[in-house]
Order: C-alpha cells, then sequence, then structure tokens
C-alpha cells in the first residue's frame, strides 16, 4: 500500500468544498430567464378531479402559465414506470396502475402533482398554487394494507383487484410444510416493518431547461443514477430523445435511495421549460419532500423456523405483505421480492425455504428502496426469529447462530443467492470480543442493583451487494442491466481523469476511486480528477445504489486502469528498449525490473501524445475504457451487537454499547468504511427507536410530515459506535470488495430489539420501541 493507495486511511478529498459552502447542489443552478415552479398537490388521499379552473392562479402578477395533467397527454409525455416486472404465481404479470406526472381523472394519496405553476418568484408561483381552484369529490380513502384487502375496500386502481400488486412466491412450499410438520421445535413470531420516510439532508430539485435554438433539454437534479434518467425520461416518458437531452446531478446531499428514482418533478419541469419558454426550476420544502419522497419498508411478516432434536434449522416459511403506496414506484416491485426473500437463508444453513409475498395498493406515498432495500427487512425477520428461538429452547444465541452457520462455500441457498464467501464465525467472534460479551452478566447485575433493566441482543447479518450480473437480474424482470463503466484518461502531462458511471452523493467516490488510480500507477490522488454525474462528460453509466460502487464501480476503474498499464509498458517497453514483460509501475515511474533504467511517468504520457517514437502498431494517446458485469453479488456479512438499559419506571431505553463486525472483504479507505457504518448503524437504530410514519386511517393525511412529528436520529441519541472489521474477499470482482454502504441499516435493528426485549423480558415489542412501546410492552 502506498501512503494514498488502497487501505490508507486519507481524508476525503470533496469535503473540503462540502465544509467550506463550495458544494454546489441543484438549487445553486441559474440560468438566464429562469423561472420558479410550484406544484399544485391533492390534499385529498383518495379522490376524483372533476375539473381545474385556473382563472384566479392565471390572474396571480408573476404568474407565466399554470398548466395540468390534460396538456401533459395532449403534448404525449408518458406513464411513470416501474421497471421490474414481477410475475404473480399464478403466471400473471404485476397490476401496474397508471401513474400520470400530473394526475389526471384522480389522485391516490396526499401530496399526488396535479397541476404545475410556473412564475417570476416562488413566492407568486406559492400564491397562483393556493389559488388553484380544483374540484375534487372525494373518495374513501385506504392507508394499510389490511383495509385495502377488505371486502368493499375501495379500488386504488381499476385493473388491480382487491388492491393487489401481485402474489408471487419463492422456494419450494411442499417441501418446508414437511420440514414443519416433522420439527422438534417451530419458532413463529409476527414482525411489523416500520415504513420509514428518507430525509436526506438535501431536498429534491431540479432546474428544466429548453434551448429552443439548439432544440436541446438539460435537467440539473437531485439524481443518484444520472444516466438513467435521461434513458427512462426518453425511451419511456417521451420527454426528449437522448441525444437531446443532458442529465447533470452536480453535488447531491444525500439520497440513501430516494434519489434513485425519476420522479413527476424532473419530467414536468423539463416538458414545462418547452411549454413556457423559460427554464423551470423546482426546489422540495421539507413537507414536500415528507409527502412525495419515495418511502421505505412497510412490511407486515410472520416466519416460521423448524428446527431438528439438535437445534439445527431444517425449513423456514415466511408469508409477508408489503405496502407499495399509491403507485408502483421505479423498483418497487423488486423490493420485496428479489432484493428480500432471496437473504431470507440469511448466515444459515436452511435446506428449505418458501416465502409467500403480497404486495399492495394504499393510499400513501409510493415505498420503493431506501437504504438495504428488502436485506433490512429480510434480516429484521431473521434474526429476530433467531433470537426469539434461542430463547426458546433455552440455548444462547450466539450457540444457536454457530450451529447452524453456513462454513463451506460457494454455498447455494434454496432461494436464488448463491453465496461465494464469508466466515460468519470470525465476525461473531470479533463482535462478541469487542463488546465483552462474557462480561455482560456482571454489568446486568450492576445495573439492576441501579433499578435498570440491562440487555444484550445479537444480529448475524448477511446481505448482498452489486446486484449482477445483468444476464441474470434480466431473466428475474429487470428492466435495466447493472453494470457498470469507467473511461480513464491519462493527460499528456501524466495527470488523470476518471469518467466514472457511479454517482457520488456523500460516499467518498473522489477520494477512493482516486486511491484505486494511485495504487495502480504510483500517482498521488491529487493528480486525479473523478468526473461524475454529468451525461455530456461520462459515457453512459447505472448510478448508485445497492452498494454497487466499490464493488461493481471501481472494479470498470480497474479494468479500464488494466489497459492503461498494458498500453504504458509498451510505450515505457520501446523506449528504454526493455521487454515488455519486465516494465513495473511504482512511485510515479516506469521501471526495467533488476536494472536502474527508469522513465517517469510523464515522460511516457507526453511520448504517448507527442507519438514521436510509438512502438510499431501503437495509436497515439492514452485513454481507455471498461465496462464491468460483476459474475456474482457481493456478500457483504457480519455480527452487530447491542447493549441497552431499560428504565423500568419510563420505558426509556438507553443504548449503552453498540458494536459492528462487519466483512466488507478488500478495504478502500478504513476511515470512509468507518463512516459508511456509522451513518447506517445510525439509520438503522433510528428506525429500531424513534422513526415511525403515521397516517390517518380515516383520511390518509401524513401525520408524520414535519420533524415536530417524525423523529430522526440526532448525535444525542446514539452512542459511540465501535466498529471492528474481519476480512474474506470476494471473488466475484478483481478487488476483492464487498459494498459497505448499507450494512449498518441492515445489521443494527435486529440487535437494538433483541437487545430490548432481553431486556424486558417480552418479546413482543414493534418498532419503533418509543418510551411508551417499551413501557406498555413491560406492563403487558
Ligand atoms: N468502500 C471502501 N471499501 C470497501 C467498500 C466500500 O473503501 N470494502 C468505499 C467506496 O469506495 C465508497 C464507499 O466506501 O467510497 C461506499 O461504497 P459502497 O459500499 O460501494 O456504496 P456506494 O458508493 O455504491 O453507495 C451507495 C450506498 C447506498 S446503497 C446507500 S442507500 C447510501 C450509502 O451508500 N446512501 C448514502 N451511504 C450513503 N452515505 C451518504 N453520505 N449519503 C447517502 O445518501
Amino acid at each position: 500500500m502506498g501512503a494514498e493507495g488502497i487501505g490508507a486511511r486519507v481524508a476525503r478529498k470533496e469535503d473540503r468544498r462540502f465544509i467550506t459552502g463550495l458544494g454546489r447542489y441543484t438549487d445553486d443552478m441559474t440560468v438566464p430567464g429562469m423561472k420558479h415552479a410550484m406544484f399544485v398537490r391533492s390534499p385529498h388521499a383518495h379522490a376524483k378531479i372533476n375539473g381545474i379552473d385556473k382563472s384566479a392562479a392565471l390572474a396571480v402578477p408573476g404568474v407565466i402559465d399554470v398548466l395540468d395533467g390534460e396538456q401533459l397527454t395532449e403534448d404525449g409525455i408518458g406513464s411513470l414506470i416501474c421497471g421490474w416486472m414481477i410475475h404473480s404465481k399464478d403466471g400473471s404479470p404485476m397490476n401496474m396502475g397508471d401513474w400520470r406526472p400530473l394526475a389526471t381523472g384522480k389522485v391516490r394519496y396526499v401530496g399526488d402533482a396535479v397541476a404545475i405553476v410556473v412564475a417570476d418568484t416562488k413566492a407568486a408561483a406559492r400564491e397562483a398554487a393556493e389559488a388553484l381552484a380544483v374540484d375534487y369529490e372525494e373518495l374513501p380513502a385506504v392507508t394499510s394494507m389490511e383495509a385495502a384487502q377488505a371486502d368493499g375496500a375501495p379500488l386504488i386502481h381499476d385493473n388491480a383487484p382487491g388492491n393487489q400488486i401481485y402474489d408471487w412466491e419463492i422456494g419450494d412450499e411442499a417441501a418446508v410444510d414437511a420440514a414443519l410438520a416433522s420439527a422438534a421445535h417451530v419458532t413463529s413470531l409476527d414482525v411489523t416493518n416500520n415504513r420509514l420516510i428518507p430525509n436526506a439532508m438535501e431536498p429534491r430539485a431540479t432546474l428544466g431547461y429548453y434551448n429552443m435554438a439548439e432544440d436541446h433539454y438539460t435537467c440539473w437534479t437531485t439524481s443518484q443514477n444520472p444516466h438513467v434518467a435521461r434513458l427512462v425520461m426518453s425511451a419511456f416518458y417521451n420527454v426528449a430523445p437522448e441525444n437531446k437531452l443532458r442529465v447533470i446531478a452536480p453535488d447531491v446531499g444525500g439520497g440513501f435511495g430516494s434519489k434513485i428514482y425519476i420522479y413527476p418533478e424532473e419530467i414536468v419541469c423539463l416538458w414545462a421549460s418547452k411549454r413556457t419558454g423559460v427554464p423551470v426550476k423546482w426546489v422540495a420544502d421539507r413537507t414536500e419532500s415528507f409527502l412525495t419522497d419515495a418511502h421505505g419498508r412497510d412490511h407486515i411478516s410472520n416466519i416460521k423456523i423448524a428446527f431438528d432434536a439438535d437445534n439445527r434449522i431444517t425449513g423456514m416459511k415466511v408469508d409477508t405483505q408489503a405496502n407499495l403506496g399509491g403507485y408502483m414506484s421505479l423498483f418497487s416491485s423488486s423490493v420485496p421480492t428479489y432484493l428480500y426473500a432471496t437473504l431470507l437463508s440469511g448466515q444459515y444453513n436452511i435446506p428449505n425455504i418458501h416465502a409467500n409475498v403480497r404486495t399492495y395498493y394504499t393510499n400513501t406515498t409510493p415505498v420503493d428502496a431506501y437504504r438495504g432495500a428488502g436485506r433490512p427487512e429480510a434480516s429484521f425477520l431473521v434474526e429476530r426469529a433467531m433470537e426469539t428461538a434461542a430463547r426458546e429452547l433455552g440455548v444462547s444465541p450466539a450457540d444457536l447462530r454457530r450451529k447452524n452457520f453456513i462454513t463451506e462455500f460457494p454455498h447455494q441457498t434454496p432461494v436464488i443467492m448463491a453465496y461465494d464467501g464469508g466466515d460468519f464465525g470470525a465476525s461473531l467472534d470479533a463482535a462478541m470480543k469487542a463488546a465483552d460479551y462474557d462480561g455482560f452478566a456482571a454489568r446486568k447485575a450492576q445495573s439492576e442493583a441501579n433499578g435498570k433493566l440491562r440487555g444484550i441482543g445479537l444480529s448475524c447479518y448477511i446481505e448482498a451487494c452489486g446486484i449482477a450480473p445483468s444476464k441474470a437480474v434480466g431473466s428475474l424482470g429487470a428492466g435495466v442491466g447493472l453494470w457498470e463503466s469507467a473511461e480513464v484518461r491519462v493527460n499528456a502531462v501524466g495527470t488523470i481523469e476518471v469518467m466514472t458511471g457511479s454517482h457520488s452523493h456523500g460516499q467518498g467516490h473522489e477520494t477512493t476511486f482516486a486511491q484505486l488510480v494511485a495504487e495502480r500507477l504510483g500517482v498521488g490522488i491529487d493528480t486525479v480528477n473523478i468526473v461524475h454525474g454529468d451525461t455530456d462528460k461520462v459515457q453512459m453509466g447505472m448510478g448508485t445504489y445497492g452498494s454497487r460502487s466499490g464493488a461493481v464501480g471501481m472494479s470498470a476503474i480497474s479494468q479500464a486502469i488494466d489497459k492503461v498499464e498494458t498500453k504504458a509498458k509498451k510505450i515505457a517497453a520501446h523506449l528504454l528498449e526493455a521487454d515488455e514483460a519486465d516494465i513495473v509501475i511504482e512511485d510515479g515511474q516506469l521501471k526495467v525490473a533488476g536494472t536502474d533504467k527508469v522513465l517517469q511517468w510523464h515522460e511516457m504520457t507526453l511520448a504517448a501524445y507527442t507519438a514521436h517514437n510509438l512502438p510499431d502498431g501503437i495509436e497515439p494517446g492514452l485513454m481507455e475504457t471498461a465496462f464491468f458485469d460483476p459474475s456474482n453479488f457481493s456478500f457483504p456479512a457480519g455480527c452487530h451487537i447491542c447493549e441497552v438499559e431499560v428504565d423500568p419506571d419510563t420505558g426509556t431505553t438507553e443504548i449503552t454499547q453498540f458494536v459492528a463486525a462487519d466483512d466488507f472483504g478488500t478495504i478502500i479507505n478504513p476511515m470512509i468504511v468507518d463512516g459508511q457504518v456509522h451513518g447506517g448503524v445510525a439509520q438503522g437504530i433510528g428506525q429500531a427507536l424513534l422513526e415511525g410514519c403515521a397516517y390517518d386511517g380515516e383520511t390518509g393525511q401524513l401525520l408524520t410530515a414535519s420533524y415536530m412529528d417524525y423523529t430522526m436520529p440526532r448525535a444525542d441519541d446514539l452512542p459511540s459506535f465501535t466498529v471492528e472489521t474481519t476480512k474474506t474477499e470476494s471473488p466475484s470482482n478483481p478487488l476483492g470488495l464487498k459494498g459497505c454502504g448499507e450494512a449498518g441499516a441492515i445489521g443494527s435493528p435486529p440487535a437494538v430489539i433483541n437487545a430490548i426485549t432481553d431486556a424486558i423480558g417480552n418479546n413482543n415489542l414493534s418498532m419503533p420501541a418509543t418510551p411508551q412501546a417499551v413501557w406498555a410492552a413491560m406492563k403487558a
């Protein structure tokens, strides 16, 4: 490892601009003549639109135009799509309801966009939006899955009888039923995975600019995947042809999944710009974000695990209902199916698993992938059930897990995933040691002496990052390929620009990606520029989600560097009159091994561009491209241990220690990885203790639409985390790397709830475990 190469704890290059306030976000962008937009949103959860009277809104001074869904339809703008086809177990395709970017005929959740107002100022746009007279005829609404399925429930989409989207299954049900029937013990647990609201620091924003002179569109937007946005907006929404649309996602202040999707606002602002002849900017306010950013989770499940007399698992049966909200968001269908049920084997050797997943429309905000996307739901279910089983069987939770761990790889689970490596015992050991697990009994006695209840909880999670290969995901219904691209441009003076299809919105790519180049080409990280987030600058890419940028994005860079290296060695060998095989690249030099013959890196790069003395058949220049499609997912895994003290009088939980021991394979930058784990664990603890999205069951109003009502975790809610890592390299990418961006949010919630239920001696506790919920569970 060089001082700045792989494994170095280098400070983030990008933080200089962020902490000095010099970041450039979508709302910082301006174009001459730019105007401001407000969306008129449905105040009702479910209503017919009988008409829209624009006269009062158009009369507000400064208003340029008020556009509605009828006009959008006239101009041929398409409906929003869900890009992953799921078939029900009877073979029928999922019931995808029509989602117009501006609603026509009907609105289906509070916040559904009905019209856009474009005005000189934001204030004028707001005033006009309030003046727009929409004639709604309110319809009864359903907000829960129970209500959605009830006899006579209002139908949200005509093509989804019973409000059901699909009824999907995976695994061998008969084999699982046989295992349950012959089991020595069956643990059965009902689990709710609470709905979450993402809350990225920067609200969503977009600036749509149609340049009439060039017949060209530019969209600045808060996106995690600008190329996918361009593709979807041109191929499906008919906004503009791909070659005439530039999408730029500049600095983006966090996404956590919520900025993967192409929302109505991007489409409508681009269209409105052409229609009105002015550039149109929209920036969400915080309550608008609560109402319209795709929510996460919202599952209700039952799990049954069958054990033999030796406490080995013989089968697992899962029944899950998932709430997808008023419309099917872009990847919503894949979250409760292929991103969830395929991880139900956890870290365990389970001969047979069956899962049945039914999804429903409700009159609520659409639900889609949110940090972890399906994997937190799977690990919460499995790890709550394993802890419950240990309590029922009267054995140590660690021993029960260890007995059932998969220890041989590759391991084919009964639910598609083939784990390619790992050492689950190592992370369990590391976590138990760091948590001083053996000292727990003494700490518990001390707490008791102080009138407090102490508990400890484990969670041994596994997750799958860097969804792949494209061929496999395509066969499962994905509408896109999940490779990544890179172009490594070595300039004549030796500096390097890397165009990557990944998008950094807090993950530190400008640093870690440069560290990879530094490691491989022996240059300093300040010599390397990472370019991302602009479809005019970067070749087609697939963006950032599913903790794929390390495993997939960096692997593409690595492959492009392979090609650069090969050519650089050819040029150096020619100039040094040596054999290509003898050239080594290190410390900014190309050396002939075993001799003192040396060429400086910049001498070689200049030679590549002057092209005065290149070997025969070698093209001038030094610039290479690669597309990388991994052979498998990468499988980060680990053990999280949470220890809590509960106040029996108030139900207040204090996390006294939290240990995360994770296997991320090769680590590029330990400081960035620690930060990713800290952020993920904080989000997981937020889900476990604080965050709960609530709707009024009658009216469908979002009750938690501000920070007054929705509790995000703050520093004083959290302990200092202990982060450990173990290492087994991933064989599925050239770097041996496994993703780290979501692990914290996946592993931590079950550890927290397992700890609290251990402390209070009642296993029946839902998230968020607020003091009131814990107190009620203690009294139950
Ligand atoms: N890394 C490393 N060594 C490893 C694995 C990763 O040094 N073994 C580095 C990578 O080079 C990268 C960072 O860690 O700089 C995260 O890499 P990776 O796990 O590949 O995740 P992505 O970069 O693809 O980021 C996506 C992931 C997801 S899916 C969510 S959700 C999430 C997360 O990242 N959203 C975030 N972390 C976030 N962090 C911030 N600040 N903001 C978000 O919106």
